[in-house]
């Protein structure tokens, strides 16, 4: 984390300052947490590109496009993938999005520096993840803080018991479960049924990765699942964003 974060700080050309004049922080936040409460179909979903698992994804559609079809698909919110590296992603498609949807928007990146937050909220963003994986309970508590003092809504993802137990705090508005594990790739629903029970009713439930077909959605919602984030069985399709009604 520490050699990640010094690379970002090096890269930060955009001072704190001008991110903070950006018209974003005047607007208020739309609330994920709110739509998935409300909603009945309880779909995210995510504009990503490529990944590390699938070396390409859907590269013929723009930002615009893509999102715009979510939205008009009846999604609760959309969550952009902002890691060019090993996603092909960038800020400017989370601004594009912004420009394009009135639906909350999650910054979808590695955090684990504040300046990343400043960032997800001069482009738009209304929610950021954290992912428990790779940061300590102190940092999730000092990112999420920052987070929501900057009303942005926090998102924590874990893929085990014990990634869930050292995260639980109130700053957390909503808890993912990867059914993804990142290091094998492995997927498996399981990961989710398995966990359900473990996360307090003040955290709204959200399933990840590896949902393809609504009975799958089906088979989660016994458990408590109120969110679903898709994103390659939607980004994969010749009509990316209509699917997500299908
Ligand atoms: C979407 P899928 O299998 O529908 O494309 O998964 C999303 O859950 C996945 O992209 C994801 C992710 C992450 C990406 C979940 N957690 C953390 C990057 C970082």
């Amino acid at each position: 984390v520490d050699k990640k974060r010094e690379v970002i700080l090096k890269k930060s050309i955009i001072p704190v300052s001008q991110l903070e004049a950006s018209v974003f922080f005047e607007k208020k936040t739309l609330s994920l947490r709110a739509n998935l409460l409300n909603s009945t179909s309880g779909i995210i979903a995510e504009h990503k590109r490529r990944s590390p698992s699938k070396a390409e994804i859907n590269y013929s559609f723009t930002v615009e496009e893509v999102t715009k079809g979510y939205e008009n698909s009846g999604a609760c919110g959309i969550s952009v993938l902002t890691d060019g590296k090993y996603f092909g992603g960038s800020l400017d498609d989370l601004l594009l999005a912004r420009a394009t949807v009135n639906i909350p928007l999650l910054r979808k990146e590695f955090i684990v520096d504040e300046y990343q937050i400043l960032e997800a909220k001069a482009y738009g963003a209304d929610l950021i993840l954290l992912i428990a994986a790779v940061l300590t309970r102190a940092e999730i508590k000092a990112l999420s803080e920052f987070a929501k003092n900057l009303g942005l809504e926090v998102l924590l993802e874990v893929h085990n018991q014990e990634e869930l137990e050292k995260s639980i705090m109130p700053t957390l508005d909503m808890i993912g479960v990867n059914n993804r594990n990142l290091k094998t790739f492995e997927v498996s629903l399981d990961f989710s049924k398995q966990l359900a029970n473990q996360i307090p009713d003040d955290f709204v439930k959200i399933s990840e990765s590896g949902i393809s077909s609504i009975e799958a959605i089906n088979e989660l919602k016994p458990f408590g699942y109120k969110g679903f984030l898709i994103g390659e069985n939607f980004m994969k399709t010749d009509n990316a964003g209509q699917a997500a009604t299908e």
